[in-house]
Order: C-alpha cells, then structure tokens, then sequence
C-alpha cells in the first residue's frame, strides 16, 4: 500500500531524479570511525517514550509561526520528543501569517535554515530529543544533472556543517538530535510497474542509495570526530543520523527494498547508518487492532536483522518515525478502534525496546479543500505558500475534511490516539495540556474558572495555560476547555 502518510508533505520537494545514477563520481573513502563512547551513552539509558510529528498540518488556531504552535502544543500535551522537518519548502510546511520570523532571504543550507529565528526558538524549548527529517538543500534543487559532480561530497559537507553546529551550540544541554531522510522506499526508484504496483529495487538504484547514506553518514562521523577534539570538551549532547526504510513488510518476505538491498549491505569502508528509522504505516495500518502488536513487532525484528549497529547501541537503534492512524478514512488503514490501535502499536515500540515512537501529526495534513467542488483536491496542493489554514477562513477544512492523521481535530477536540500517549506523557495529570488546569481528572467549569482567575490576574499565570499554543494565556484558551469538556 503506497501509505500516503507521509508522502503528501514533501511531494513538492522531493527529487524525482534523487537516485538516478547518471554522472556519479566515486568519492575518494574518508573514513572517519564511528565509535565515539559518548554517543553510545546518550541513547543507551533512554527509557521508551512516544513523540509527536509536526511538519505541513493544513490548519492552524491561532497567528503565531506555525512551526512555534504545533511546537508549543506538542510541549503542552506533554512530550519531550519532538519530530520536525528542515526543507527547503520550510515556508510552505511552516507558515508564519503574521510575525515576521523568516528571514527575508533564504536559507541556502540545512544549518543556515536551523540558525533562522523560529527553529532558534523552537530548540530553546525543553525538549530532549529532535528528530530532523532533513534533506541537503542541494538534494532539493531537483537538478541532479547538473549537480552531480561533487553531489556526494557536498551532502556530505552539508550534513557535517548542521552536525557540528548542533554539537558546538547545545553543548552541555542534555539534548539530541537524530537527522535522517523520509521514506527511503518510496524514493528509491523512480519506475512503475504496469500494474501500477511499487517496482522492486535494482542493484543500480541500491548502489546510489548506499552512496548516499554514506555520505550523509560521513558527514555525521565528521562532527563527531571534530567535537572529540574540541577544548573544552563538547559533551552532554548527541548527533545521531538515521537511515529511514517505510517497506519493511515486503522486506521481510522477501522483496527486494531498501531495508535488506541497501542497508543490509552496508559495509566499511562505506560508514553504516548509525540508526534505521522505520515509517510503520505497512505494518500499523494494514491489521485489525488487536493484531497490530504482532505485525509492529515482526517488521521490527526484520530491521533488527539487517540493521547495521556501528555504535552498539543495540535495539536503541531502531525507531518508529511514524506511525498514525487514519481516523476518519478506515479504507485508508488504521480503522476500528484508536485507543487499541495506539496502545498495541507503543507496547509493540516498548516491548522491542526502541526509544522512541513518532505519532505522525499533531494537525493532519491530508485534509481535502472544502471549496473544491469535486472534493477531491487537497488543501496540500492548493498554493505554494501557506498551506495551515487559519481560523475563520472560508478553506480552512473541518473534520470531515481530513483523514485523521491527527492529534488535535481541526475543531479543537482530541483526536482518538491521544488519550494513550496523554497517559504515558504525564500519568498524574494526563489530561492537563487539552483542559484540565486543576489535574482533577476532568475538564469542566472549574478549569474554565481557574483560567478566569489567571487571566484577570487573580492568581498567578502558569504558562501552561497557553492550551492554544499562541504563546499567551488569555480568552482564547478558554476554547480549548470547552470543546474538550468532559462534565457537559
Ligand atoms: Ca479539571
Ligand atoms: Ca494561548
């Protein structure tokens, strides 16, 4: 199934020729070793925990800098894992209505794009972990003809120049950072079979792939053997880089994919990834509920098979970067009952002993326009720019619109995968980010109240009564206490 969660964000940049392999120059081996003992030591006591995505959702709730909302929301709800993308469509997937934070001229690199002001921002938030789906911009120019000569040698440089930044400048932090690309599968060749089924890899294709992977890899190890040489130490931060697979089912029966054709492959003096990604819509969306722990878990055990472990980090080494339901489409996957489907999928997760799992999208991001009379257009693919519709226009979708690939419903409720992971983020008072300021278990007319109470000032304001994400706390959080009341 050519799962469109991930797909639709970044159709607009992804490289159709990126794996061609005309004009290729082989890269002369500059070897860095990956082990570095800290690395290994950052993710090794990492104990389980579910992140959030957010990248291109199609509406927002209020005027802020899109990519500071979803953030903020995100931090509210209560995770410390955080899933963001660095493009070169960053004003597209992260619009900014109305504050003037992007620069007016634009980045030219990844580490350019993460020095802008909104991801200043956004990396000064209390979050432990980033992942950056990230693409050099050179792989964004769609141009790889002309580019190709030095192309592996400038992704690599790309790569080491964000690496280093982020280890120079959250030095000391506790923070890290895991850089990997989208849905290698899906990218992996640019054929169709007749029968419109997704064409197996072919030896060529792999090859460009791996060339690839190592070069970013390279990139990555660089960084690192730079920072071992810093005085003062650089330490308390860590730079890992993923490869990401999304047909890990097929791999494992036995077709040629990008997990056992490239990956698995994957030798010195070629660096192997220090960590495989896994976008799990094949083995999460394609299974009743109850049997999702079992088709989670065995696709994992195919990665654990092929996946390279440059830093013994083990079964750490493996992450779910998406996984998500399509709520409201179930011919799409992902149907019957949320709450189960989310459960058995981040037991699957913890069960393996992966760090993390990524619920893929606060805002769904595959909402149909509504002023498109066939009903078929997405709000995605409307303009170049913009693509979070904002409260009160006539476009913006409501949630019969959107698939629901959501945490947040475009009307402001809960989506139905939230309340597992609100359990897991904050057990004493998961409710607190959606409406209940007071942590009595439910949302009623005494949050609303105390909200009352913080806005007039009669008592101090907490900054996590900004349940709107806007960065204040006034009349419009309100909102969020009453659509999400339980007591009615
Ligand atoms: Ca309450
Ligand atoms: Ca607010």
């Amino acid at each position: 199934m050519l799962s469109g969660g991930a797909r639709r964000p970044i159709r607009r940049w992804v490289v159709s020729g990126i794996f061609s392999s005309t004009c290729l120059v082989a890269w002369a081996a500059d070897y860095v070793p990956a082990h570095n003992p800290g690395a290994r030591e950052a993710l090794r006591d990492v104990s389980f925990q579910p992140g959030i995505t957010h990248v291109g959702g199609n509406y927002r709730f209020t005027d802020r800098h899109y990519l500071l909302e979803g953030a903020t929301r995100a931090e509210r709800l209560g995770t410390q894992a955080l899933f963001v993308y660095l493009t070169s469509n960053f004003r597209a997937e992260y619009p900014d209505p109305g504050t003037g934070l992007w620069p007016r001229q634009d980045p030219v690199s990844m580490v350019n794009l993460i020095q802008t002001r909104p991801y200043q921002m956004l990396l000064s938030m209390p979050f432990k972990t980033f992942v950056l789906t990230g693409f050099s911009f050179v792989d964004a120019d769609n141009d790889f003809e002309s580019l190709a000569p030095g192309w592996e040698q400038r992704v690599e440089n790309e790569c080491f120049e964000l690496a280093k930044y982020l280890l120079k400048t959250y030095s000391g932090q506790g923070k890290t950072f895991i850089l990997k690309n989208h849905e290698t599968d899906w990218h992996s060749t640019t054929r169709t079979n007749p029968d419109g089924s997704f064409p197996e890899i072919n030896e060529q294709e792999a090859d460009v792939i791996r060339k690839w992977f190592a070069a970013r890899q390279r990139g990555v190890n660089r960084a690192r053997a730079w920072a071992r040489t810093e005085r003062p130490p650089i330490q308390g931060v860590a730079v890992y880089h993923a490869a990401e697979v999304n047909l890990v089912v097929e791999a494992g029966e036995g077709r040629q994919r990008v997990l056992n054709l490239v990956i698995g492959r994957m030798r010195r003096p070629d660096p192997e990834p220090d960590m495989v990604s896994y976008s799990a819509h094949d083995s999460v969306t394609t299974v009743p509920p109850e049997e999702a722990f079992d088709s989670v878990t065995k696709a994992l055990q195919s990665i654990d098979q092929f996946a390279p472990d440059p830093l013994g980090l083990k079964r750490k080494r493996i992450f779910i970067s998406e996984f998500g339901l399509y709520e409201n489409d179930p011919e799409a996957g992902g149907g019957g009952d949320p709450v189960q489907r989310t459960q058995e999928v981040l037991r699957a997760a913890e069960g393996f002993g992966l760090p993390y799992a990524f619920h893929w999208e606060i805002f769904d991001n595959e909402c149909r326009d509504p002023l498109d009379p066939s009903g078929e257009r997405w709000v995605g693919d409307i303009g170049p720019e913009g693509v979070a519709i904002g409260l009160g226009e006539r476009r913006r979708p409501s949630n019969r619109h959107c698939r629901g690939l959501w945490l947040i419903r475009p009307d402001g409720s809960a989506g139905g995968a939230l309340r597992p992971l609100l359990d897991r983020w904050n057990p004493s008072c998961p409710l607190h980010g959606v409406g209940d300021l007071n942590c009595d278990g439910t949302i009623d007319q005494r949050d609303a109240d105390l909200l009352a109470d913080m806005i007039s000032g009669r008592v101090p304001s907490q900054l996590d009564a900004d349940l709107n994400g806007d960065g204040r706390v006034d009349i419009r959080d309100v909102t969020v206490i009453t659509t999400n009341r339980t007591n009615r």
